[in-house]
């Protein structure tokens, strides 16, 4: 499967491999224990982020201009350490090549091979998770590669900090180092959380947000929502300090599990990933090429979703 036309409808001379900034998709949900249905997050991303607006006011910046390649999507997986092998050889290729790179997943098993592959490319590596959930079991339903134990590999393998917490098992709390944790309940009465999260990382930061990390009331079309949530204004907050005081090396996106009836999730997950990016390159003004006004007129879908192919919890 290819995709028609380009990431958000930018014009072809900023989509081809020589931008900056990698996106790839990862339509993989095979392990999902309750909503079905990460497998079409790409594809409802990709949708929502054709209908956007591309100046980003709060940065002054277009920062579609480096240059934004979309790749195939990697799918086709044989088993889940399959997909991990593949996704993480997929992306060290890209770094290798100098890259900015981001996936848009997918379940959260999509970030094993990711974490893998940067954790190989930068030194002293943080992972700094924005999540519901800590994601610490060793196995789950006997696999190594399910969602529930998308983060066991990173915490023994790089620097974790993990944001949002606020849903695990006890047996968790034996793998769980507590003092880069963040857990929702305390962060919302604690002023100085962004402040103590920022400490606790290295230079090199890769994130992994887990779109159920959001409050449900903001972004309800997630598999597996948990109330109490993180607010918009709050997230972008503490992302535009990070993008500021440390060197985010790369970052996904996962869990969107789009709702037949409501769009709203999909355009809150297009914008949070284009806010990311125009905070890492907001004082960077090395465009491909500035001198052409574009101005986005018209609504681009990027592939027609069908009704069906969507998750559907009234049925
Ligand atoms: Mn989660």
């Amino acid at each position: 499967m290819e995709y028609q036309g380009t990431y958000a409808g930018i014009p072809e001379k900023y989509a081809g491999r020589n931008g900056k900034i990698v996106l790839v998709p990862v339509p993989y949900d095979e392990t999902s224990t309750w909503g079905k249905g990460a497998d079409r997050g790409p594809d409802a991303f990709l949708e929502a982020a054709a209908n956007m607006e591309l100046y980003d006011i709060e940065t002054d910046s277009e920062v579609y201009k480096q240059g934004v390649y979309l790749t195939k999507p990697l799918e086709g997986f044989e088993t889940p350490r399959d997909m991990v092998v593949e996704i993480h050889d997929a992306l060290k290729n890209y770094i290798d090549r100098g890259k900015f790179v981001t996936m848009i997943g997918g379940e959260h098993s999509v970030s094993i091979g990711a974490i893998r592959a940067f954790n190989e490319e930068f030194d002293n590596l943080s992972v700094l998770q924005i999540d519901a959930h800590a994601d610490l079991r060793k196995t789950y339903e006997g696999s190594p590669y399910n969602h529930a134990c998308a983060m066991s590999e990173a915490n023994e393998t790089t620097n974790l900090v993990q944001v949002g917490i606020r849903s695990m098992d006890y047996s968790e709390t034996l793998a769980m180092n507590e003092d880069n944790v963040f857990f929702a309940h305390e962060m919302v009465n604690d002023e100085y959380w962004m402040d103590n999260a920022i400490d606790a990382l290295t230079e090199n930061v890769y994130i992994t947000f887990d779109l159920d990390a959001f409050d449900p009331s903001i972004l309800p079309a997630t598999g597996t929502p948990e109330p109490g949530g993180m607010m918009w204004y709050e997230t972008l907050e503490f992302l535009r300090r990070v993008f500021a005081e440390k060197n985010v090396v790369g970052f996904d996106i996962v869990e969107l599990c789009p709702h037949a009836r409501s769009q709203v999730s999909n355009f809150a997950a297009a914008k949070l990933y284009y806010k990311m990016l125009s905070y890492k390159f907001a004082d960077d003004d090395s465009n491909i090429d500035d001198e052409e006004t574009f101005i986005k007129e018209t609504k681009q879908p990027i592939k027609k979703l069908k009704e069906e192919s969507y998750v559907n919890y009234e049925s």
